[in-house]
């Protein structure tokens, strides 16, 4: 179904003769404007709206992009996770909002007829395609490992990138080399900007990246000719410009001391912090802990119990080992005018309490939250995961969580 929806583009239609000619309902199409909003709640000008029917007013005007999509050395987890939503509908409807020209994975065709359905949709969009790219490019010893219809990657991407108005990286491999450029990186792995510098190219990283980052750049590309504004490792500073760490549900439970030791012990079932199982969330900016996959609550990594390894993250995934426990760059200490989440054993003084609640207890309050601060300095010993912190107490072992800090 999906490879014909592929096969069947024709001329470029708006969004909403599209969705008008397909049957596609109304209040489906809301949803997904609602989403793209959740998914980009500031930095993209489609979305930069106060309701769904707003961002869906502004869309349906909109020319259905044509893209050309083309696969590298990937896994195809990019293509999976636009795709495999938990509503196939969804899945459709996506199809036809943006203008699927050639994707390898969806198309009925191969061999030759697939080189021909390359060169057509190239030939007939040329200069106004988006060329999307998934998986990193081979360069070592000319570029001989991977190929297609007899040219190697390196080749097909400097012709067909030179022939599209832009050209969006997805996923880490395509940004920068991703998994396939890990050590020992046998088949010198790079990303598309490393081979085209002066090309429009917008990134977006991800192991898998969210999908609705992609629709959100391709549909702004599409309604307005202007890429979102982007950091200096290109990537949209809507999507990117938080780190997972300031925003994550489990950030009560760093700031209390209160770190999973090992899957499956208690702490783990209770949803407790990954620091010390060498979560990287500190250390990677990706808006995974707000933005889901699949529209399904909790569907991300740290939500279904794993550490962020840090995949939006160049100098962080397939780098940094992953149980390796990151030093904590910024100022991780929680802040001193509140009370801590959990209290530590002992009473508070009614004249303490008195002066907390005529406003000089901030000075007070500090005092009983100092010993859940954490140091600013590199490689304090207070700092949790280092090797000298003290041992923090395991959940139903009798002692009271994080009361060992
Ligand atoms: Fe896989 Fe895409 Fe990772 Fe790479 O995503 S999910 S290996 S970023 O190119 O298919
Ligand atoms: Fe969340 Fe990881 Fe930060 Fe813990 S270290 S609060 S699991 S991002
Ligand atoms: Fe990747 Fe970490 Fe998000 S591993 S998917 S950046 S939580």
């Amino acid at each position: 179904m999906l490879g014909s929806l592929v096969a069947s583009a024709t001329a470029l239609e708006t969004i909403d003769e599209r969705l008008l000619r397909c049957g596609i309902s109304r209040r489906s199409f809301l949803v997904f404007c609602s989403t793209l909003m959740i998914a980009a709640p500031y930095g993209l000008a489609i979305t930069d709206k106060r309701t769904p029917e707003e961002v869906a007013a502004g869309l349906s005007k909109v020319t259905r992009p044509p893209i050309i999509w083309l696969h590298f050395q990937d896994c195809t987890g990019c293509t999976e996770s636009l795709l495999q939503t938990s509503h196939p509908d969804f899945g459709d409807l996506i199809l036809n909002v943006i203008s699927l020209e050639y994707h390898e994975t969806l198309m009925a065709g191969s061999g030759l007829q697939a080189r021909q359905a390359l060169d057509e949709a190239v030939q007939k969009h040329a200069g106004k395609f988006i060329l999307v790219v998934e998986g990193s490019i081979p360069t070592k010893d000319q570029g001989i490992y991977m190929k297609l219809a007899g040219r190697p990657a390196l080749d097909v991407l400097a012709d067909i990138g030179g022939k599209a108005a832009a050209i969006v990286a997805i996923g880490s491999c395509a940004s920068w080399g991703g998994i396939p450029s890990a050590d020992p990186d046998p088949t010198g792995a790079v990303g598309v900007a490393d081979l085209l510098p002066s090309h429009s190219i917008i990134n977006i990283p991800g192991c898998p990246p969210n999908p609705y980052t992609l629709l959100g750049v391709v549909l702004q590309y599409a309604a307005d000719g202007t890429f979102p504004e982007t950091d200096e490792q290109r990537r949209p500073k809507f999507a990117f410009d938080r780190d997972i760490h300031e925003h994550c549900p489990r950030r009560a439970h760093f700031d209390a001391g209160n770190f999973v030791k090992q899957y499956g012990d208690q702490g783990h079932r209770e949803g407790w912090c990954l620091y010390e199982m060498g979560c990287k969330g500190p250390d990677t900016h990706a808006g995974c802990s707000t933005r889901h996959f699949n529209e399904i609550p909790d569907v991300w990594p740290i939500g279904i119990g794993a550490p962020c390894i840090g995949c939006t993250e160049k100098s962080v995934a397939f780098k940094v080992p992953m149980f390796e426990v990151v030093k904590l760059h910024t100022i991780a200490a929680p802040p001193t005018s509140y009370a801590p989440i959990t209290t530590t054993r002992g009473t508070i003084s009614p004249l303490a309490t008195g002066l907390v609640g005529i406003g000089v207890g901030a000075l007070v309050g500090a005092g009983y939250v100092a010993s859940r601060k954490f140091s600013k300095v590199e490689d304090d010993e207070s700092a949790p995961g280092s090797k000298s912190a003290a041992p923090k107490s395991e959940p139903g072992s009798g002692s009271e969580p994080g009361a060992s800090a």
